[in-house]
């Protein structure tokens, strides 16, 4: 059946229908309706009472095909209850830092949930050059809370089980499995690169054995490593914040992976705006450098940050239940050295899945808009090669990079070689 998005008149009567979305936007029968969906995949609306514009809300809705190609590429619509789910669960875990979900309609694909009118998305503030003295701090929250209690740390065996053999986002993971593992790889159609990117550095992609093994291994990770309920696609632009909160939306790619799958994302994409802050400073007439630092600080905190948290719940848990995840008792030195071990691999299998969500945005087809604003191309396709050369440097060196500021060097070396 052929998809119509909503008119502002039939919005309106669909959310003059619904109680609990009345109790919000108050006694008015007039809204405004402005569609503001940047994103690839849903159509999104802001609604405010035109009687007073602060009672407002969002409606998202899932049109039954990818929005950034078309019916040519059709999705299921069951994906906006997943969205729901996982908001839910995520908020339940959370509240600060996730948006409140008002009302969800599995028969129209559609939920309304909380307006952040005094936030914006963090990519576009990054591209501003703004300084969020919050974020690493709300962010590692987020991580460290939500990772840790969908896994087998916190759930009982049954639950974990019974959870990971629900509901498989297999479309989604689908597109992940392809724009961010594979096609950026292959010589494939669906790729899109500056015409000024050396061929070498694209070629590189293809035939750089440990590079490739590499890429290899975070796919079969990412398909197989059942071990929390993730977000999915944690870059920049699924958070929202201002200097005081921060909060993490559209988590529609949710599903049982990895947890380094979104700490890699939200630290590659500090990496992305890191290095494409050299155009954006310098045509402002600024010096990159301060920003930059700002950046790669925020890289740090928000690991060293997660890792401490993590830990923290961790133990927490294990004293509560007086039994260590090991078995036996909490607190042996045993217990903390599994811990240890398993931080190391978490922070392997981050720097590893960093690396090829930084690729992608790179080759591949879906683009982040601080590489895309850069109008000089030579100047964008230089900092795409360094944007490549760290990727592969922490795909390749996962393992052996010893620690968070191991990576922020790397990074900053990276670019000092090729200023
Ligand atoms: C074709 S969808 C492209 C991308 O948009 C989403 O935000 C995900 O990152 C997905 O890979
Ligand atoms: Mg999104």
């Amino acid at each position: 059946m052929h998809f119509e998005a909503f008119s502002s008149s039939e919005l309106t009567e669909y959310l003059l229908g619904i109680p609990a979305v009345c109790a919000r936007l108050g006694d008015d029968s007039e809204l405004q309706v402005v569609e503001v969906g940047d994103g690839n995949l849903n159509y999104v609306y802001f609604v405010s009472s035109a009687l007073d514009p602060r009672l407002s809300v969002v409606v998202k809705q899932a049109p039954p095909y990818l929005r950034l190609v078309g019916e040519a590429w059709p999705l299921p619509r069951e994906r906006m209850e997943r969205e729901v789910a996982a908001l839910r669960r995520f908020g339940a875990l959370c509240p600060e830092h996730v948006p409140r979900v008002f009302h969800a309609d599995s028969e129209k694909f559609l939920m309304v949930m909380q307006r952040l009118d005094s936030h914006r998305v963090l990519r576009g503030g990054l591209i501003d050059g703004i300084v969020y003295p919050q974020l690493a701090d709300h962010i590692s929250t987020y991580l460290a809370r939500t990772l840790f209690h969908g896994s087998d740390l916190y759930l009982a065996p049954d639950a974990k089980k019974a959870a990971v053999g629900g509901d498989i986002n297999t479309e989604l993971c689908r597109i992940t499995e392809e724009l961010v593992f594979t096609f950026p790889f292959e010589d494939h159609p669906s790729n899109v690169y500056s015409p000024a990117l050396p061929a070498t550095a694209v070629e590189r992609l293809r035939t750089h054995e440990p590079l490739r093994i590499a890429a290899g291994e975070m796919k079969w990770a990412f398909m197989n490593h059942a071990e929390t309920l993730v977000h999915g696609d944690l870059h920049t632009g699924s958070i929202m914040a201002n200097e005081h909160e921060t909060y993490v939306i559209d988590p529609e790619f949710a599903f049982y992976g990895p947890m380094g799958f979104d700490t890699g994302a939200f630290i590659a994409n500090l990496l992305l705006a890191y290095y494409a802050r050299d155009w954006h400073d310098r045509e402002a007439g600024r010096d990159p450098a301060a920003y930059q630092g700002w950046l790669l600080e925020q890289v740090e905190a928000v690991w060293n940050a997660f890792a401490q948290k993590f830990e923290q719940i961790w133990r927490m848990h294990e004293r509560e239940t007086g039994q260590a995840y090991l078995g036996g008792p909490a607190g042996t030195r045993a217990a903390e050295a599994f811990r240890d071990v398993f931080i190391r691999r978490l922070f392997a299998d981050t720097l590893g899945f960093a690396g090829c969500k930084m690729i992608r945005r790179i080759v591949g087809m879906a683009k982040v808009a601080e590489i895309t604003s850069i109008k000089d191309e030579a100047v964008r396709a230089r900092i795409e090669v360094r944007c490549l050369k760290l990727a592969e440097a922490l795909l390749v060196q996962r393992r052996e990079l010893a620690s968070i500021e191991a990576v922020t060097t790397l990074a900053a070396r990276v670019l000092a070689e090729s200023a």
